[in-house]
């Protein structure tokens, strides 16, 4: 993510959700290739979820590695039980995806069993979700934000996910989590947040589906967001380490 984020001089992550928008898997899977080309010059990574995966299969991952080498995300929010967990973070990165995305409420046992994997699997990533940025966000994962984040800076994993929704959470994480951690942020634009809020207040990365994917040109809507990013990046003069651990 370090090359993509200096190459694209972005600190936008696309979030390809596009399974609700074509149901047809052909279809789908051209959708996803025809929406990377064109922002894939204004990107620093693509994250895939599970609707994706559930509709165009576990492939869709390599594909898109194979026709566009961007950073892959697997936005899969494990939540099992340590070996469970182990098998589905083998399973993406055995796809190619170069980093998973954990819950962190399952505990020690299971995170270190995803940690184990990616350090066995060329060193990839691990980011988890420390809290989320919808309003129901706020009833149960937000009071144990904190707890997460220790435990993820603890077992070793590459970053957290913070809500862009909610700057001010996204400062005291970054406070909580030292330097070396990176923080994505979701929850630009459909959601209500800001692009470049989240940066001006310590994130390194914001995530973004529907305002880009959504759009009649998705290539011109992520270029303008990154735009905007770097816009917030120079006037705050806030400095981000290029990709930290990834
Ligand atoms: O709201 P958007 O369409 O920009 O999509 C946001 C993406 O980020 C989506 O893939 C969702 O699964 C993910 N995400 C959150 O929105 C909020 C979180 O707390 C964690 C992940």
């Amino acid at each position: 993510m370090a090359e993509s984020t200096e190459n694209n001089n972005s600190r936008l992550i696309l979030a390809l959700d596009v399974a609700g928008e074509v149901t047809e898997k052909e279809k789908l899977v051209q959708k996803c290739l025809n929406i990377l080309s064109e922002t894939s010059d204004y990107i620093a990574a693509v994250k895939i979820g599970y609707s994706l995966v559930l509709n165009a299969g576990l492939g869709i991952i390599s594909k898109v590695k194979e026709v566009n080498d961007i950073p892959i995300i697997a936005d899969f929010k494990i939540a099992d039980v340590p070996h469970i967990s182990q098998q589905i973070a083998e399973l993406a990165y055995r796809a190619k995806a170069d980093a998973v995305i954990s819950h962190g409420f399952t505990g020690r046992d299971s995170l270190e069993k995803i940690i184990e994997a990616a350090e066995r699997e060329n060193d990839s990533g691990v980011f988890v979700v420390s809290n989320m940025s919808h309003p129901g966000g706020e009833m149960f994962i937000q009071p144990v934000s904190d707890r997460i984040l220790n435990l993820a800076r603890e077992a070793g994993a590459t970053g957290v996910i913070g809500p862009a929704t909610r700057p001010q959470e996204v400062e005291e994480l970054r406070s909580k989590a030292g330097k070396k951690m990176l923080i994505l942020t979701p929850g630009i634009g459909a959601q209500g947040g800001k692009a470049g809020d989240a940066i001006r207040h310590g994130a390194d990365y914001e995530i973004v589906g529907r305002a880009i994917y959504r759009s009649e040109s998705p290539g011109e809507s992520a270029e303008m967001i990154r735009n905007q990013i770097n816009e917030t990046l120079q006037e705050a003069d806030v400095e981000r380490s290029f990709g930290r651990r990834l």
